[in-house]
């Protein structure tokens, strides 16, 4: 599995999910997520919140409402008191909530000269990676500020691709959710899946946690 993913060294460029891989903000989604219910008395809990790993705020939204129409203004207005919920939590982060493993993969990836790009369903993204202070180290920033289709349509990955300069072939996408799974590989991307087998299981490489990103490549 590993020979297949580092071939010939044939890898060219990384991209990189941003929630669940390079840093852990599920917890901030689901208070923001929990506050927002609560105030509008719907059912939610941490077992709903775990079917919202890497889907957008409209999607996740779609799935806490469970069927329950509402006028699109409302619509609107409940993602945005949502985000705002969530974006006081964002204030909070820093360096120190980057994922384990991460910043010692960054370091080795810009020290072989290899390019790496975010590949992130968040609107987020670049507030988040101003807290953590990694954006010096992406050469590419693809988010679902920047495209229509949300994972698991593999366009915010092929956004990043094209950021990259590089084919599809020669990137690896490194996800947390089986909907991101699922979008980069059926896009003809290598990916790496990081959690249990019955959520990233079908990628080409799973391992359990970030932390073991760091023996890929030394
Ligand atoms: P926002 P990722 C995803 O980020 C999260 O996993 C998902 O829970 C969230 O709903 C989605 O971003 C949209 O986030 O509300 O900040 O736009 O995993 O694709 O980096
Ligand atoms: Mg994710």
């Amino acid at each position: 599995m590993i020979d297949y993913l580092f071939a010939n060294n044939e890898i060219k460029g990384w991209i990189f999910d941003l929630d669940g891989v390079i840093t852990d903000t599920a917890r901030y989604h689901y208070l923001a997520w929990k506050k927002l219910a609560d105030e509008e008395n719907l059912i939610f809990d941490e077992k709903i919140n775990e079917k919202l790993r890497g889907i957008s705020r409209r999607a996740s939204l779609e799935i806490i409402l469970r069927g329950k129409t509402f006028p699109e203004d409302k619509i609107e207005q409940m993602m945005a008191r949502k985000n705002s919920y969530y974006c006081e939590f964002l204030n909070e982060l820093s360096e120190e909530n980057i994922l384990p493993g991460i910043m010692p993969l960054l370091n080795n990836l810009k020290f072989l000269g290899i390019k790496m790009a975010i590949g992130s369903a968040s609107r987020n993204t670049e507030f988040i990676l101003e807290h953590l202070g990694i954006g010096h180290y992406f050469d590419g920033v693809a988010s679902g500020s920047f495209v229509v289709r949300a994972k698991p349509a593999p366009d915010v990955f092929i956004h990043a691709a094209g950021q990259l300069g590089l084919p599809v072939a020669d990137c690896v996408v490194v996800e947390d959710a089986e909907a991101g799974v699922n979008g980069a590989k059926g896009a003809g991307f290598r990916t790496i899946g990081i959690g249990p087998a019955d959520r990233v299981g079908q990628a080409d490489l799973r391992l359990d946690s970030t932390e073991n990103l760091k023996d890929l490549i030394s």
